[in-house]
């Protein structure tokens, strides 16, 4: 068959013929053509390879993305990635929430002005959505008890790290009348044990390797406050946030001290809270929320906590943010009429499939990332 010969890796072909029994083949049969067409000839030589042993830089790799994606061991964070994403819905619609799917077109962003895209919006500017924030808020004001949205969020994040995009897949969630941030941080730990052992058995029950690199998490996740990890960091009272150093090097700790990769942080000072004007302070001591993060070894993976309900307080805490309640108005109706305590979270996707994965860099997780220096492909 000399067509076969002549034909370039990555052809698309169509081989008409019978197979075989073989003891030397590799799957223990043999296809032996009657017919062989070509019907999309690869251009040579291929821009990246796709069976070569040789791995390519990643810029290389995701110039050339499709091809890149033909690679199994690529297309398997992707299968991981779909199985995580099915078992998060399936953890939370057991748990009765509702999906919803929230504007990402905005006239105010809610994490801070400095990671805002601004995109013309005919005779106006509006903003790209950092976080469907206020929208789960006023859901709660609407009457739905509990929202989850899986849904693009968007960051102009200029700084090139290994756990920063710039377009990234949030899953958020949204409790009314709620108790307090355990009941948040029961919700959470449970989805997440319920998500990881749905994908471990759905891909193993199609005899995928990867399922192999799921493990049951153990629960409760420890939990660890604020005051507590600035001591292991030997910086007691410093009262300022965790750098991505710090970050890791309490993974470092508390990890194998608990025996646990997972665990929250928790207690969050309003000091390191203070642009996050939506974060409850803590009745007792209102120099401390009731904020916390959800950490992977080293990674935070979530943060969330109970929400102000009270007008008065939330009013009081965006001018301490330096923020126009006016601005906000369409967010601060539902407070004026009825709004029950309430709290959530959001969680990088990208982030849980980056550690699951295995992979270094978070780009990885993402067909096509988009970072500071990436819109094309
Ligand atoms: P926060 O800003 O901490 O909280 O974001 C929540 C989670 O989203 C992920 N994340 C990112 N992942 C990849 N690239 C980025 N640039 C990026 N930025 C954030 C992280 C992070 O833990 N509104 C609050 C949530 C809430 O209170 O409900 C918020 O957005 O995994």
């Amino acid at each position: 068959m000399a067509a076969a010969a002549d034909t370039p890796r990555e052809s698309v072909v169509e081989v008409v013929g019978t197979v075989k029994k073989s003891a030397k083949a590799q799957r223990g049969v043999e296809l032996w053509p009657d017919t062989f067409t070509v019907i999309s000839r690869a251009e040579q030589p291929l821009p990246l390879g796709v069976v070569d042993k040789v791995g390519a830089e990643l810029d290389t790799r995701f110039d050339h993305r499709p091809l890149d994606l033909r690679k199994p061991e690529v297309r398997a964070i992707f299968e991981l990635r779909a199985a995580l994403l099915d078992g998060l819905r399936a953890a939370v619609r057991s748990r009765e929430f509702l999906e919803v799917e929230t504007p990402k077109l905005l006239r105010q962003g809610a994490e801070g002005g400095s990671t805002l895209f601004s995109v013309n919006y005919f005779d106006r500017t509006a903003f790209l959505a950092q976080s469907p924030q206020l929208y789960k808020q006023m859901l709660i004001g609407a009457g739905f008890e509990r929202v989850f949205e899986i849904a693009p969020a968007f960051r102009a994040e200029p700084s090139d790290t290994v756990r920063h995009l710039t377009e990234f897949t949030s899953f958020d969630a949204e409790v009314g009348y709620l108790a307090d941030g355990e009941e948040l941080r029961a919700l959470l730990e449970g989805i997440v044990h319920d998500a990881i052992v749905h994908a471990r058995d759905r891909l193993r029950a199609v005899g995928h390797p990867i399922a192999e690199r799921l493990t049951e998490p153990k629960l409760p996740f420890p939990r660890i406050t604020f005051t507590e990890a600035e001591q292991l960091l030997g910086r007691p009272g410093a009262g300022r946030d965790f750098g991505t150093e710090e970050e890791k090097r309490i993974g470092e700790i508390v990890v194998p001290r608990d025996g646990n990769p997972f665990y929250f942080l928790t207690e969050f000072p309003t000091a390191v809270k203070q642009s996050t004007f939506y974060a409850r302070r803590m009745d007792s001591d209102p120099s401390r929320t009731e904020y916390f993060d959800l950490a992977l070894e080293g990674l935070e993976l979530a943060s969330g906590g109970p929400r102000e309900h009270r007008l008065e307080r939330l009013l009081a805490n965006m001018a301490a943010a330096g923020l126009d309640p006016a601005d906000f108005a369409g967010y601060l109706e539902p407070f004026h009429f009825g709004m029950p305590p309430h709290g959530g979270w959001g969680f990088g996707v990208e982030r849980l499939v980056q550690k699951l994965a295995g992979v270094p860099n978070i780009r990885e997780t993402r067909l096509f990332p988009r970072d500071r220096w990436r819109l094309d492909p």
